[in-house]
């Protein structure tokens, strides 16, 4: 009986909406309740977070993919709910001391180590609309190359702006928790989004509807793009390897174990695509090996391994893609690799954990400059891409995230994320190297992320919160010229500017 509802909502729904609306009511309790908080989680939880709490409709609850979230925080959205989501309330239905069990259970390791093998990850695999039926060329009338992919975090939301009028063309749901920059395919035409819970999608920005979408991993950390459009390779924490998905279905074809070259099994840190040089370059965050990976003409895709210095996290491309930044634990700062000697040539004073896929590139009296926000410390670090020394560090009114240029630009817009100033963004000349101009979007309000047009005139920032916007900027005059109220807003991207690789947007 109780299904019937659910079956006529689903005739209007995606087959993945379907799932979640069907399970996420929450039954009354049982007369006996369950005796422990396990059996608690498979009466009220499992139908949507799954078997061995892998993930289903709803997220993985595993402590690996709980780390980012508090337990308090976690006790609140099982009493009360996530608004504009799935998750009900189980308030009237679990008391307190349930609730706190239940936390306590889904921070503890599974006694069934987490698995998600080939199989799993073919049996995960959806088309959603067949693009062989679809029109291949823009059926919105908006500039394809400069459209904007906006993910609203608050409630797992994608919007697609015009990004001449800043008119919304599509808001649809996503996966839940979407992180890193969704990547492009070499024409604009498809965009790839990953969710941290492996969940890697495809849509079609020409006709604006979703292709396919495929569970890669179950901790995912973000996913690449081959240059000529064929491959999709997402990096993951757990299990620690690398998924390789042909582009166009995101069809599985195969997977590789990340395994340094003594054995020693790793998580994958991150993994970009190097244009010029037709491969994936990934680091691996359990061994001091970077990999590249050549997917030019028929690829093996077998890594060519790099020595590092260091285990390495995050890192950036020098514009001519033939370094890496990459920042080290070791060091508390960053290395430099030479991704044609294979030689790690030296460390560089990075000392407040940078998160370098963030920094970016300009010119400054001819020479390549580098500079990237730093999570820990509330300043900006310089670099000479010449000589690999520090030129300056910049002080901010507090540690940032995020940093945003375009070749037009004077400045580089630079978010204060964390500390009581997170309100602010710093406008750093490019050429002084000193704060120009600090902007309040919304005194009060976190603003953060920034992304500009592809002509550069206008700049688009994130006010990332619940009652939040996406904030139109003349990038000239800083006037705001509009405002979008948006949940959480997080980042944005210009088709144009990512495709091209444009100096000053992340890659
Ligand atoms: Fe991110 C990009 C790593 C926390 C929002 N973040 C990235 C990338 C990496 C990374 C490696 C580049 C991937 C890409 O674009 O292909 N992020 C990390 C971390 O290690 C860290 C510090 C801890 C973690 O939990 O993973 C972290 N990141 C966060 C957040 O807390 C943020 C603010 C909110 C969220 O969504 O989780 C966040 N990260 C982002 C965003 C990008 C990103 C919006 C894409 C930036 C871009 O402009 O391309």
């Amino acid at each position: 009986m109780q299904l019937i509802p659910a079956l006529l909502l689903a005739a209007a729904l995606p087959a993945a909406t379907f799932v979640a609306l069907d399970l996420a009511i929450p039954r009354a309790a049982a007369a006996t309740q369950p005796a422990d908080s396990q059996a608690l989680y498979e009466q009220h939880c499992q139908s949507c977070h799954g078997v061995n709490r892998l993930g289903g409709a709803g997220p993985a609850l595993l402590p690996e993919s709980l780390s980012r979230i508090k337990t308090a925080e976690a006790h609140a959205v099982i009493r009360d709910g996530r608004p504009a989501s799935q998750m009900a309330a189980y308030s009237h239905v679990l008391n307190e001391a349930q609730i706190t069990g239940l936390v306590d259970y889904l921070y503890q390791p599974s006694a069934v180590p987490p698995t998600w093998n080939d199989a799993d990850i073919r049996a995960s695999h959806r088309i959603l609309t067949d693009v062989a039926t679809l029109p291949t060329t823009p059926q919105h009338g908006a500039d394809p190359l400069n459209l904007f992919v906006v993910v609203e975090a608050g409630n797992h939301h994608v919007r697609v702006l015009d990004g001449d009028r800043f008119e919304e063309l599509a808001n649809f749901q996503s996966h839940f928790a979407l992180h890193g920059g969704p990547k492009f395919s070499p024409d604009g035409r498809f965009v790839y989004f990953a969710s941290r819970d492996g969940w890697v999608s495809v849509y079609d920005l020409n006709n604006l509807s979703m292709i396919a979408e495929v569970r890669a991993g179950l901790n995912t950390r973000n996913l690449a793009v081959s240059n000529d459009g064929r491959w999709v390779l997402v990096g993951n924490y757990l299990p620690g390897n690398l998924v390789l998905l042909d582009a166009r279905d995101l069809s599985l074809v195969k997977h590789i174990p990340a395994v340094g070259q003594d054995g020693t099994p790793s998580r994958v840190s991150a993994v970009y695509t190097a244009p010029p040089r037709d491969s994936f370059v990934v680091a691996l965050k359990d061994v001091q090996e970077a990999w590249e990976l050549s997917y030019a003409g028929e690829p093996t895709f077998e890594p060519r391994r790099i020595k590092a210095a260091d285990y390495l996290d995050d890192f950036s491309f020098t514009p001519d893609y033939r370094h890496l930044l990459a920042t080290s634990r070791k060091a508390h700062g960053g290395q430099v690799i030479d991704l044609d000697t294979g030689e790690a040539v030296t460390d560089i004073p990075l000392p407040g954990m940078p998160h370098l896929g963030s920094g970016i590139y300009w010119k400054r009296d001819g020479k390549w400059v580098f500079a990237t926000p730093n999570v820990s410390k509330g300043l900006i670090s310089v670099l000479d891409l010449e000589t690999w020394k520090l030129i300056k560090e910049i002080p901010t009114e507090g540690p940032g995230f995020f940093m945003r240029s375009q070749a037009s630009s004077p400045y580089a817009w630079t978010d204060v994320f964390f500390g009581p100033n997170n309100d602010a963004v710093h406008l750093i000349d490019k050429q002084t190297l000193e704060v120009a101009h600090t902007l309040r979007p919304m005194p009060g309000k976190n603003a953060a992320h920034v992304e500009f047009t592809n002509d550069g005139r206008y700049a688009l920032l994130s006010v990332w919160d619940t009652d939040g916007a996406l904030l139109v900027y003349d990038a000239k005059t800083l006037e705001e010229v509009k405002r979008i109220p948006m949940n959480k807003p997080s980042g944005k991207y210009n088709v144009g500017n990512k495709i091209e690789f444009a100096e000053g947007t992340s890659h």
